[in-house]
């Protein structure tokens, strides 16, 4: 599903992988990556320029370039993006309570499975205690009765048919009625496609709307076809008015044009899609899902956030200013390793971030370093910590004791702390003005 266009967003994160500062010739150089890979996906081209736009003018803003973690935030828009482009929340169907029958028209051309899908359709809603009713209006394809008989009984789901019909209005009154008697609560109501969108099949489907009135008309289309989906779905939606979509085979459209384009161009939402030949594989479309599948990660926008509450850029940027101002003390040292030792938590996590993986440096969070420093750190009083110069032998060899470290490693700390306090005060004399940078440079300084 979708494996072309993960695997292209992947390609074009490569550009801002692992970087602590991205230019904003990094988010040019995404960005037209990023738009290959929607045309190559066949989006609908407008679609594409929407994104393209937006998405620049979001990323180039201030938030972005100047955040401690631009790389993400960068990835957090064109995900939130992408959720928007595929419809934002998601829609479900709009149905009345139980007490009252709904009827739902599935409509499309031949071949994109509407026979398949009204079964799908009816299974889902038996299975969220609904008691729904097939009704087979397809009287022009001859096996089309006999298939949706097979599928209602494979899911024991009833059928209302009639041997012999012309009429599909007809034969839905029919349905209607023992709908009506039995109590059924959800008219599912199956109809004639055709191999192209013509008058007869436009009429026919207008009188049906007409008769039945439905609370949803859902518009099944083919996602192999892409474009060509979409322009169905908007043609459908002018002549009959649809509400929703479903796109099938889903599972063999590795590329996603049809999803992406949908909203925008028809303003309908894709409301399920079908995910294999079997009645079970049918899904209610999430677009945040889907956006994550894109992205080739689980859950970006929680991701994010987590990172966000390790490295506070409020935090990073007090950081700075101790640094500027020479007033940095080994208790700030302590407090970056235990951000950073959080940090490490989640290391696996910024992995998934297309691109990221094998980007970041095994060194970079030395568990075992941060302990031993954590420990040392731990064991000097307040007073040292303020002031590293009055640690002279003999409390050093309190607080090698006390860590259960060395006097040597104590005594290393302390030396690394003085030349990393130098080595910063250079940097942000050259103008270095990357508190994230500061901020993994200080918990990621260990001996090698
Ligand atoms: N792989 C896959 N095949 C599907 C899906 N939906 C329908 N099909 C197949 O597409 C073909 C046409 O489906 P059908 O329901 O008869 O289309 P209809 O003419 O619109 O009623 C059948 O062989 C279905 O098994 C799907 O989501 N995934
Ligand atoms: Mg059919």
């Amino acid at each position: 599903m979708l494996d072309k266009l993960t695997q292209k967003f992947s390609d074009a994160f490569r550009f801002i992988a692992g970087k602590s500062v991205i230019t904003e010739k990094n988010i040019d150089d995404t960005v037209e990556a990023i738009k290959m890979a929607l045309l190559e996906a066949d989006v609908n081209l407008r679609v594409v320029r929407r994104f393209v736009n937006s998405t620049i003018e979001e990323a180039k803003g201030e938030r972005v370039l100047r955040s401690v973690d631009p790389g993400q935030q960068f990835v957090k828009i064109v995900h939130d993006k992408l959720v928007s482009f595929l419809g934002g929340n998601g829609e479900g169907l709009k149905l009345k309570g139980p007490d009252t029958l709904s009827t739902v028209l599935m409509l499309g051309l031949q071949g994109s499975g509407k026979t398949t899908s009204s079964a799908k359709l009816a299974l889902r809603l038996k299975k969220e205690g609904r008691k729904p009713l097939l009704a087979a209006c397809d009287l022009v394809r001859p096996a089309a009765v006999e298939q949706l008989t097979v599928l209602g009984s494979q899911i024991n789901v009833p059928v209302y048919r009639e041997e012999g019909a012309k009429d599909p209005v007809a034969v839905y009154k029919g349905a209607l009625a023992l709908a009506r008697k039995n109590l059924y609560d959800t008219l599912i109501i199956d109809t004639t496609g055709r191999l192209q969108i013509d008058e007869p099949m436009m009429e026919e489907l207008k009188r049906l709307k007409d008769a039945a009135k439905p609370d949803e008309l859902l518009l099944v289309a083919d996602s192999m076809t892409g474009q060509s989906a979409v322009d169905i779905a908007k043609t459908f939606d002018e002549k009959i008015g649809i509400t929703g979509v479903v796109l099938t085979k889903f599972d063999s459209d590795t590329r996603g044009g049809a999803a992406l384009s949908l909203k925008t161009v028809t303003g309908k939402a894709l409301k399920f899609v079908g995910t294999g030949e079997k009645s079970e594989d049918f899904e209610p479309f999430h677009p945040d899902r889907i956006a994550g599948r894109i992205l080739g990660m689980g859950d970006v926008v929680s991701l994010v956030e987590k990172a966000q509450e390790v490295i506070d850029q409020e935090d990073a940027l007090k950081l700075q200013k101790k640094i500027e101002k020479e007033t940095l003390t080994l208790d700030d040292w302590l407090e970056q390793i235990r951000a950073v030792k959080k940090m490490g938590s989640i290391q696996k996590m910024l992995e998934m971030i297309p691109g990221m993986a094998g980007q970041i440096d095994e060194d970079t969070i030395n568990k075992e370093d941060l302990k031993h420093q954590e420990a040392i750190l731990s064991s000097m009083t307040r007073k040292e910590r303020a002031n590293y110069l009055i640690i002279g032998p003999s409390r050093r060899s309190r607080i090698a004791r006390g860590s259960g470290t060395s006097v040597a490693e104590v005594g290393r700390l302390i030396k690394k702390f003085e030349k990393m306090r130098t080595m910063m005060k250079k940097m942000s004399k050259m103008g270095a003005k990357n508190p994230a940078a500061m901020q993994q440079m200080m918990g990621g300084m260990y001996p090698r």
